[in-house]
């Protein structure tokens, strides 16, 4: 450190190499505490071997995995030009018009958001995402887009993974300079589960685009036009392409629904495109768009709206792939996939099946299967390390048309149900959940309402109540908050309204509003927040990390503890970071570039009286150790 505080004194960069100036500057011997960043590392390392990661079950011992396999020879070839390069070089207006020229059917690779959200409870670390993004660049950029931020992302990854989410997109833009970025944000709630005020939106937009986000899909959880316009007019603002999402639910083609018809999807894509929407998303997020319902939604859409139209779909059912195919035959623009092994279940439908069922199609993909093959293999190799966070389920399920539960908020249902003490259970959470839906009126279900009613689902299972119960006894009751806030009209207005009576029980004479929430919200003072946060962190924060504070002031906040105390995680490789080390293993860290730390762990100690144990380590050959509490 005392060379590094050397060379960038300004005397030295001025070529004075009078070495008498260091007499005088006695900050350049500023040295850090002992507790340096190897330290810090080696203490979560000890932490984690003997405590396991939160809220997993501890393992005896670390399981062991592949080595992933990385194309090698990506490495070599130059970054050929992409989509990126046509909107760079046209603008919105340009690449639109390019995708409409398209005979080829265009494809946006889900496999580093909605993918490992749907299947692995939103775990997948930016350590993995950093090195695949390479290769994904060079072997796949015929690929229209790459859906990589927002959804559940922004807040898994400071909760759960302890890593900055504007950092994942900075260093993801930097490798992948071909491809166009996509991200999913919930309108109004932008990529939380309440509505922010209009100038949060607004920001959130802009910095996301400044840091690389290309296109959004904007939905609202509701499909509330009104809770989508802020962040349409922000992103055609920012100058990035507006996809205006629309969430499908119901069944078109069955004759006994009535509310959530054919009509219902025209009108309002047509509103959307007044909206200022330059690509109109359908967004089945639950997988309900059955095949001959998707040939019928898209050929009339096409038909009727002008726009490109770019499909968003999941597996739960098993039906992914037809419906796909047919959305393809009724002249879709884009659809949404997976790479294979992220693919299927509640994920997207395969992207190396659709492309080898369209080579000698019209409409074939452009895509090249074998490079695909390397690219699957990669995530073949790493999903295991995820392996605790998977749902379970082992094969499709058409049960989904019942309970039309989002793929994404399977598994989190599922681990929220264990968490509560409902393992056995689940299947009366999931069939409850059908039953909310009715009771709130067959709403839209997804994030953030799709949360309220698997709140309302969970509520009622563990407390035992029935439908009826809540209607006889709701005064008692103390529903949760959530069901609460829904209810008061805080994430918009459901399309036919709230029922009635379930809203006088549950409301029990609080207020409750019709207006748009972002009306009544207060502006967010930034630069008064900016030195709040300052003096809770006690350094400067960039805009970005005051935007993720005020999106998750808690979550941040916890976020900066834990790496103030155990440093920055992300250079750790992720079967360190979820189960530690095995007595005898060594690992390599590169905390910088050309800056290695070898890493062997010697022995575990015994159990000490106050409850501490020390973790015998060998950094870069020297002995050293830690001492860390014994949780169990
Ligand atoms: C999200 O909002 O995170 C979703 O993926 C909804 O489907
Ligand atoms: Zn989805």
């Amino acid at each position: 450190l005392f060379l590094e505080n050397l060379v960038q004194h300004p005397n030295f960069l001025n070529g004075h190499y009078d070495t008498s100036f260091i007499d005088s500057h006695p900050e350049l011997f500023h040295l850090p505490p002992r507790q340096d960043r190897a330290s810090k590392l080696l203490s979560y390392i000890g932490h984690i071997t003997v405590n396991g990661y939160p809220n997993l079950p501890k393992k005896d011992k670390k399981p062991s995995f592949h080595k992933p396999r990385i194309p090698a020879t990506s490495i070599k070839l130059p970054y050929p030009d992409g989509t990126k390069q046509i909107l760079d070089q046209y603008g919105v207006d340009g690449l639109i018009k390019w995708v409409m020229q398209q005979k080829k059917v265009l494809i946006t690779d889900t496999t580093f958001r909605d993918a490992h959200q749907s299947l692995l409870a939103t775990r997948v670390r930016t350590y993995d995402l950093l090195k695949i993004a390479e290769a994904t660049g060079k072997l796949a950029p015929e690929i229209f887009s790459l859906e990589m931020w927002g959804g559940a992302t922004f807040d898994t990854s400071m909760r759960f993974l302890k890593e900055c989410p504007w950092d994942r997109l900075h260093q993801l833009r930097e490798k992948i300079p071909n491809i166009l970025f996509q991200m999913l944000i919930r309108g109004a709630n932008a990529v939380g589960y309440t509505n922010y005020p209009d100038n949060v939106i607004k920001e959130f937009i802009k910095e996301s685009a400044d840091s690389g986000i290309d296109l959004f899909r904007i939905f609202d959880s509701l499909n509330w036009l009104k809770g989508m316009q802020i962040s349409i007019d922000a992103v055609r603002e920012n100058e990035k392409i507006a996809e205006a999402a629309i969430c499908y639910t119901g069944d078109i083609l069955d004759p006994t629904k009535d509310k959530y018809t054919l009509q219902y999807y025209i009108n309002l894509a047509k509103e959307l495109k007044k909206s200022g929407a330059h690509i109109i998303g359908i967004k089945d997020m639950a997988g309900l768009l059955k095949p001959y319902a998707a040939y019928k939604l898209i050929k009339t859409l096409k038909e009727e709206v002008g726009l490109p139209i770019h499909l968003h779909t999941h597996d739960t059912s098993g039906n992914g792939q037809a419906t796909l195919l047919k959305a393809i035959e009724a002249g879709v623009d884009i659809v949404d996939t997976a790479l294979s092994s992220m693919s299927g279940l509640t994920s997207q439908p395969s992207l190396n099946a659709l492309v080898a069922s369209l080579e000698y199609n019209e409409r074939s993909t452009g895509l090249d299967l074998d490079n695909l093959q390397m690219l699957d293999h990669y995530w073949e190799d790493v999903r295991p390390y995820y392996a605790c966070f998977e749902s379970g389920l082992k094969s499709s399920s058409t049960e989904v048309y019942k309970h039309e539960m989002p793929g994404g908020q399977y598994t989190n249902l599922k681990q929220q149900s264990i968490a509560v003490g409902l393992v056995d259970r689940f299947d009366e959470v999931a069939d409850m959940y059908a039953k909310v839906n009715k009771m709130f009126g067959d709403i839209v279900k997804v994030t953030p309402s799709s949360k309220v009613v698997g709140d309302m689902a969970l509520f009622m299972v563990q407390n035992h109540l029935t439908e009826k119960d809540i209607y006889e006894r709701g005064e008692q009751l103390d529903f949760p908050d959530s069901v609460v806030q829904f209810f008061q009209g805080y994430l918009g207005q459901p399309y036919g309204g709230f029922p009635q009576r379930l809203q006088e029980i549950i409301l029990k004479g609080k207020d409750y509003i019709t207006c748009r929430p972002g009306e009544l919200l207060p502006s967010v003072d930034f630069s008064k927040t900016k030195e709040e946060l300052e003096q809770k962190i006690h350094r400067k924060p960039t805009n970005k990390e005051v935007l993720s504070y005020i999106l998750y002031p808690q979550v941040f906040l916890d976020k900066e503890k834990y790496i103030e105390e155990y440093g920055n995680l992300s250079f750790l490789d992720t079967p360190t970071f979820f189960y530690g080390m095995r007595p005898g293993e060594r690992i390599a860290v590169e905390i910088e570039k050309g800056k290695t730390l070898m890493i062997k762990l010697t022995s575990v100690g015994e159990l000490q009286q106050d409850g501490s144990r020390t973790i015998y380590f060998e950094l870069n050959g020297i002995p050293r150790e830690v001492t860390v509490r014994d949780e169990h």
